[in-house]
């Protein structure tokens, strides 16, 4: 591991930890593209059935690593932002698998962005999300602009982004942006009895309903009622639903195949 990125595979749940505690895990060109290879691996391995990312050391992940933006040979943000940041967020995004953020430290500008495009959020008592861009004199991006409206609201958001205080882990379970919140000595347990919990849904439905969650914001009640129904003849097909018919039968927990 010299990209900055572990990968533990232990069973159906796959591990991400961003490794650079010296620079709180902040990103650098080589592990944004380790970020993105990995989580388009995993994305077409039916063995992983769910993700955890999280951080090394007190930090969940600090954004843009500074010191190399610096760089003479930096590439314009611009560039940095489609090439490098935006297919991570979509990895995240359109992977079946959902995708865990256990937010072991302080998660500041893309870092922020990278725990908002995962599909749950739980977080050590010693997180904090810092929308860290304004004080650099940047929009918050990678996502955070879309995601957070999403999350919080209108009005919350706005403060969020516009004022750029802190939000300490018990505000950020108040307002609904990470949805347990944990001693840090717990985080790890949490996150894999949470992700076991997931990986023993059936993939398919699972992938289906993520989808569908994502669809939501971009279509009126009609179409989101018409795509369940589409959605619902595909999964009402797969094998794991007569596996879960049968298993409800035979009163015992189902063996989904993601088949
Ligand atoms: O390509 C592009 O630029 C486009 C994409 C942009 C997306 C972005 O993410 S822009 C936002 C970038 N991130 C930031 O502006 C956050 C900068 N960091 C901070 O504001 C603070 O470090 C934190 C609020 C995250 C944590 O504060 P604190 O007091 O707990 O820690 P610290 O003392 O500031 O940092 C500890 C060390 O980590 C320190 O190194 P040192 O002095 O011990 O050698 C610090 O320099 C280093 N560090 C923290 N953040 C970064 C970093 N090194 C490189 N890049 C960082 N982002």
């Amino acid at each position: 591991m010299t990209d900055g990125l572990r990968v533990d595979v232990d069973g159906p749940v796959a591990t991400l930890t961003l490794d650079r505690p010296e620079a709180l895990n902040a990103l650098t060109v080589e592990l944004k593209v380790a970020l993105r290879r990995e989580l388009e691996r995993i994305a077409a391995d039916r063995a992983v059935r769910a993700v955890i990312l999280t951080g090394a050391g007190r930090a969940f992940c600090a954004g843009q690593d500074l010191a190399e933006r610096e760089r003479p040979d930096a590439a314009p943000l611009d560039e940095e932002l489609r090439e490098r940041y935006n297919p991570i967020i979509r990895a995240l995004r359109s992977m079946g698998q959902p995708v865990i953020a256990a937010v072991n430290g302080v998660a500041a500008g893309a870092g922020a962005s990278l725990a908002f495009a995962c599909d749950l959020r739980i977080a050590a008592a010693e997180a904090r999300f810092v929308l860290a861009f304004g004080r650099i004199g940047l929009v918050p991006d990678s996502g955070a602009t879309w995601f957070l409206p999403r999350l919080v609201g209108a009005a919350r958001a706005a403060e969020i982004a516009l004022v750029g205080d802190p939000i300490p882990a018990d505000e950020a379970l108040r307002i609904g942006l990470v949805s347990r919140v944990v001693p840090a000595g717990e985080l790890m347990t949490e996150a894999r009895a949470l992700a076991d919990r997931v990986a023993a849904g059936a993939p398919l439905a699972l992938a289906l309903t993520k989808n569908a969650l994502e669809r939501s914001w971009s279509i009126e009640l009609d179409e989101a009622l018409d795509g369940e129904a589409k959605l619902q003849g595909i999964a009402g097909a797969s094998a794991d639903h007569a596996e879960g018919l049968a298993a409800f039968r035979e009163k015992r927990e189902p063996r989904f195949t993601g088949s």
